[in-house]
Parts: C-alpha cells; structure tokens; sequence
C-alpha cells in the first residue's frame, strides 16, 4: 500500500497528532521505537485500524534538542527560528535563557528573545539584565500580551511570516498567551484529539503546532515549560563558538586552543577585565566550561 505525506502537529508521549496533505488530523502511533519522531517532523505513514501508523521520518533540515546528564530531549524538528521568551517577573534565570540560545547557535537556528509582562514595575531590571544579549547581536524584543495584544501583534507578525518558529520559555512567561494573541482560531486548531489528550489543563505539557496564516507557510509551535537544559551534546573544547560575545575576542588569544579559564595573552578575560564582555557572561562560560569537562558516563 503506497505510503501518505503527512506533518507531526502534536506529541503526547506515546501518540502523535499527523496532519495529512488534505489538512486531516489523524492520531498516530509508531512503527517500533526506532521511528524517532517529533513535533515539525516529516512523516510516511499509513491507515491502521482507526488511526494511523508512522512508518518512516524524513530528513531534518534541523532539530533542538538538549543532552541532560541521563537522558536527551528533542523538541522540535525543521525549525527556522527559535523565539525564547523571558517574563519581567518573576526574574529570569539567565543561565537557562543562555543555554537555550546556546543550543540554537549549536543546531543553527536563528534565536530571538521576547520581554514579555512590560506593564510589571520589574520591566526595567529585566531589560537591564538582558543589555548583554542585546550588545551581542541577539535581537531583544518587548510585548506586554495581557495589555496590549494588539501592539504585540503587529511586532510579531513581520517576524514570523513565511517560517516556522518555536515559543520557549519558563513555565508562566506567557507562551500560550503569545499563541492565543497571535491565531484567532487557536483551540480550533488543537482540535479533539488534542484537548482530549491535554484534558483541558490550564499548564501546557506538550508541544503542539499553529498555523499562522491561511496558507500555511508560517507555523508558531507552542511547548511546554522546562527548567534545566543540559548541553552535554556540546564539547567543552567548542563551547565559546556558541557564545557571540567570547567568541568574538577568542580568535586573537595567544593559544588557538585557548580555554579561556587562565592561560596567558588569554584576549577573552583581557576583554572581561575591560568589561567587554559583561561579567555574568564570563561566569557563566566559566560555568558551563566546568560543567562540560567533567567525565561523561
Ligand atoms: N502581567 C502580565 N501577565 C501576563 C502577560 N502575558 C501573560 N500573562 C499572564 O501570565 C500567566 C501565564 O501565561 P501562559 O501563557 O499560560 O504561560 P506559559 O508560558 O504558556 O506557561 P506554561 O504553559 O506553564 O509553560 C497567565 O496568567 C497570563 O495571563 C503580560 O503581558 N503581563
Ligand atoms: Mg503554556
Ligand atoms: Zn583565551
């Protein structure tokens, strides 16, 4: 039997929403655990029963994940763009928020990061927290969603027409808020197979796909919270590459395998001590490179 094009909207553990060419949501479950698939995947797949069967995963033209120290975690696939979102309140921890856009750099999507809850009295340290990231090339965003959606969305739409883009973020700076401003059709889209499987929680627990437009070449995706994000998949010895700000010195340190931790004629830490690069960066680098020299079981 020939095989249906097919696109993963939604995951719920063990089960996975497929959009077929003919705009269907059909729920689907897995040829074996080797068919590896995740939201933004590709798919072949074929009619079982009442649902439907994955058979094969296309190529990826990228993927985000992350190495914990047991287990790996990919969030989405064929991604474009990664939109990171940060609350002025409660703060933001920045380690999260530099992980995250260090394993964009490393799995080569473009990342933007969007201030969110403007209208808190906390606006202002948030913003001051987030001047080194604007300083490296990162574009910094701001909405206040509750307040002004409409201003929110004439922000975002230029930015996220003709890609596809993931929300990520804290549990509570206002992911699902973002989808609900920006796709008036939202729960429509999730459709029953998806609240059924979701039941009505008001927490999101899975990543799940939106499109944006009628059209359909622009997709918002929606995910869970998440509080740790390990980056064991990265190489100590590489980790400034992903980090703008001490990459851009690290090319005229006297050794090319400089870490950046003590060696002589080091250009990273002259440029920290001249307060180029923001000392929080700094130590977080240090951090990270700690973290990632240690023996991996
Ligand atoms: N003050 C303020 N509150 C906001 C704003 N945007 C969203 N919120 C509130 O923040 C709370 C959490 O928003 P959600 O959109 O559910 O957060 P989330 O990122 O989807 O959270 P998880 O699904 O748990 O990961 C809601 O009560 C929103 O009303 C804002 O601009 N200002
Ligand atoms: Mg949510
Ligand atoms: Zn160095």
């Amino acid at each position: 039997m020939a095989l249906n094009a097919g696109l993963v909207v939604g995951a719920h553990g063990r089960h996975f929403i497929v959009e077929t060419a003919d705009r269907q949501r059909v729920l689907c479950h897995r040829r074996g655990k080797k068919v590896d698939c995740v939201v933004g995947d590709r798919v072949q797949w074929e009619m079982a029963g009442d649902g439907g069967v994955i058979e094969a995963v296309l190529p990826r033209r990228s993927l985000l994940w992350r190495q914990d120290r047991w287990r790996s975690k990919s969030f989405a696939a064929n991604l474009d763009a990664l939109l990171v979102i940060v609350a002025a309140a409660p703060p933001m921890a920045e380690a999260l928020l530099a992980r995250t856009l260090i394993a964009a750099a490393h799995a080569g999507i473009a990342a933007q990061v969007l201030l969110n809850k403007t209208d808190l009295p906390e606006a202002g340290a948030a913003r001051a927290r987030l001047e080194p990231y604007r300083r490296m090339g990162v574009p910094v965003l701001e909405t206040s969603l509750d307040h002004d959606a409409a201003a929110a969305r004439e922000l975002l739409r230029p930015l996220l027409a003709r890609r596809v883009t993931l929300l990520l973020g804290a549990s509570g700076v206002g992911k699902s808020t973002l989808i609900n401003v920006l796709v008036s059709d939202a729960a429509a889209q999730v459709g029953a197979i998806s609240r059924a499987l979701n039941a009505g929680r008001h927490t999101t627990t899975t990543t799940s796909w939106y499109w944006l437009d009628r059209e359909r070449d622009a997709a918002v995706l929606d995910s869970p919270g998440f509080r740790e994000f390990g980056l064991q998949q990265i190489e100590a010895a590489d980790l400034a590459r992903w980090l703008p700000d001490v990459a851009a010195h690290a090319a005229h340190c006297r050794f090319a395998n400089c870490s950046h931790r003590g060696e002589p004629e080091c250009a990273v830490r002259a440029a920290a001590a001249r307060g180029e690069i923001a000392a929080s960066r700094m130590r977080l680098y240090e951090q990270l490179h700690e973290e990632l020299s240690r023996p991996r079981y």
